[in-house]
């Protein structure tokens, strides 16, 4: 049992009190039970589109549709097109539950942008999808050609862009030294933010054109990156510090491979990379929301302990991991559960403030979530910004 314990928690680990101020000095003051409550209840470019296919885009339906008019609206409402939504990752977890969830309405058609094109065709043939609800196109975020040649082609297919979901990411919490992406970024930041900072930035203006009644821009975020929480509190803890690492590239040569310049740390990376995306989202909306329209989002969907996300960790972790969650912590989410959430933040009418970070309570229902200091300092914010745009070539 010892060793079983011992998978889930990191040899660092402690409950010691860290100096932090305000939102999160209350978490050592109460019991387990009470913090897992409270965690649970916790310019626009003028390109014209070229209509038609080129290469890149897989369709799933025989004849490239035009988005339509899916049900019969209330007399005297207009009706509503299907919407087009570009969901990052869709091909396993929590990307793969949400295009199911949005697939199946008939309302959306569900763009899968993924790495492997056979994994995404499989996965959603096994979960039931209709062909004429998706498409899948390739994209990889460790390579910041791929993510243009996306976008080129996205614009090419002559879809309009609704909504955005960056949900891929990669997290490699037992690696002894960092790998990197084709630009040479660490990997899990350069996939996990840097390549949805360039892609989100270069789709800005589709989705500023799109005429669909609420466009939104959602990235994924998560609970381990919030040091308010007790999960935010396993070490290693997120800190980009003054994100010296990331001022040099994360090149590992020149350059430490970790934001805050320090020794590389898988877990820590994937962590940080967290952080960034959700600073991101609050830049996107302090700089953009006003001026377009555009709801910017961000999420902690619930603790999705059998998703591929841990399948770099060991065998005894990927065991226990589960029923940790679903017994221990009661933070466990079913990927099913965790798409219908996803799902809501793309769709629900209910859900259209900006700025937000959304959780879930143990009834499943939504709530707006407090951020970490670090998470939600604008000052951090746009120096994350602002050397991101360096690093991807857009400033
Ligand atoms: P999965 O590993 O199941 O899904 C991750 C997806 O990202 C896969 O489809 C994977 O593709 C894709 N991906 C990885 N690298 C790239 C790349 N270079 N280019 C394109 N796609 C890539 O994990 P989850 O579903 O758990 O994770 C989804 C999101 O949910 C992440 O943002 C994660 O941080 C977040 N999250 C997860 C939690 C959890 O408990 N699982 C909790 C909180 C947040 P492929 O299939 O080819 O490997
Ligand atoms: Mg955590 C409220 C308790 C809670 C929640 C909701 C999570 C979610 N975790 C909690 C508590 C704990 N975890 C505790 C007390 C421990 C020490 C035993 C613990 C350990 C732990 C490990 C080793 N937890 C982990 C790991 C991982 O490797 C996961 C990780 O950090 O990935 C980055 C993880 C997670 N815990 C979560 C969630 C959601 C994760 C998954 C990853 C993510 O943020 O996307």
């Amino acid at each position: 049992m010892a060793l079983q314990a011992a998978a889930l928690v990191p040899s660092s680990f402690s409950f010691a009190k860290e100096g932090k101020s305000g939102k999160d000095s209350g978490l050592f003051g109460v019991s387990l039970a009470d913090q897992l409550k409270s965690d649970f209840s916790c310019s626009s470019l003028k390109s014209k589109r070229e209509i038609g296919f080129r290469n890149g885009e897989i369709r799933a339906e025989t004849i490239a549709a035009t988005p339509s008019v899916t049900r019969a609206a209330p007399a005297g409402k207009k009706t509503l097109r299907q919407g087009t939504v570009v969901i990052t990752g869709a091909s396993s977890g929590l990307g793969l539950a949400t295009a199911k969830a949005l697939a199946e309405t008939g309302k959306w058609h569900v763009i899968m942008a993924c790495r492997d094109f056979l994994k995404a065709e499989r996965a959603a043939k096994s979960a039931g999808m209709a062909k004429e609800n998706y498409s899948i196109m390739h994209l990889d975020l460790a390579s910041l050609d791929s993510v243009r040649q996306f976008v080129d082609n996205f614009k090419r297919s002559g879809r309009p862009l609704d909504v955005l979901v960056c949900n891929a990411a990669v997290y490699f919490p037992t690696a002894k030294e960092p790998t990197y992406t084709a630009e040479g970024f660490e990997l899990s930041v350069g996939t996990n933010h840097l390549g949805h900072f360039l892609l989100s930035r270069l789709l800005l203006d589709e989705l500023n054109k799109s005429d669909y009644p609420s466009k939104r821009l959602i990235i994924v975020g998560s609970i381990t990156g919030n040091t308010n929480t007790l999960a935010g509190n396993v070490p290693p803890k997120a800190n980009l510090g003054d994100m010296r690492g990331l001022a040099g590239g994360l090149n590992g040569l020149n350059t430490s491979s970790m934001i805050d310049g320090g020794d590389f740390d898988g877990a820590k990376a994937y962590k940080d990379s967290k952080v960034c995306n959700m600073l991101t989202m609050q830049e996107f909306h302090r700089r953009y929301h006003e001026d377009t329209g555009i709801t910017f989002a961000s999420l902690y969907p619930g603790c999705i302990a059998t998703t591929g996300l841990f399948r770099e960790h060991i065998p005894l972790f990927r065991t226990l991991f589960p029923p940790f969650q679903k017994y221990i912590t009661k933070g466990y989410v079913s990927e099913d559960e965790a798409g219908k959430r996803l799902a809501q933040v793309v769709s629900d009418p209910s859900l259209t403030k900006s700025g937000v970070y959304w959780s879930w309570n143990k009834d499943s229902a939504s709530f707006e979530n407090q951020l970490s200091e670090e998470a939600s300092d604008p000052g951090k914010a746009r120096k994350v910004w602002e050397l991101s745009e360096k690093l991807v070539g857009l400033a």
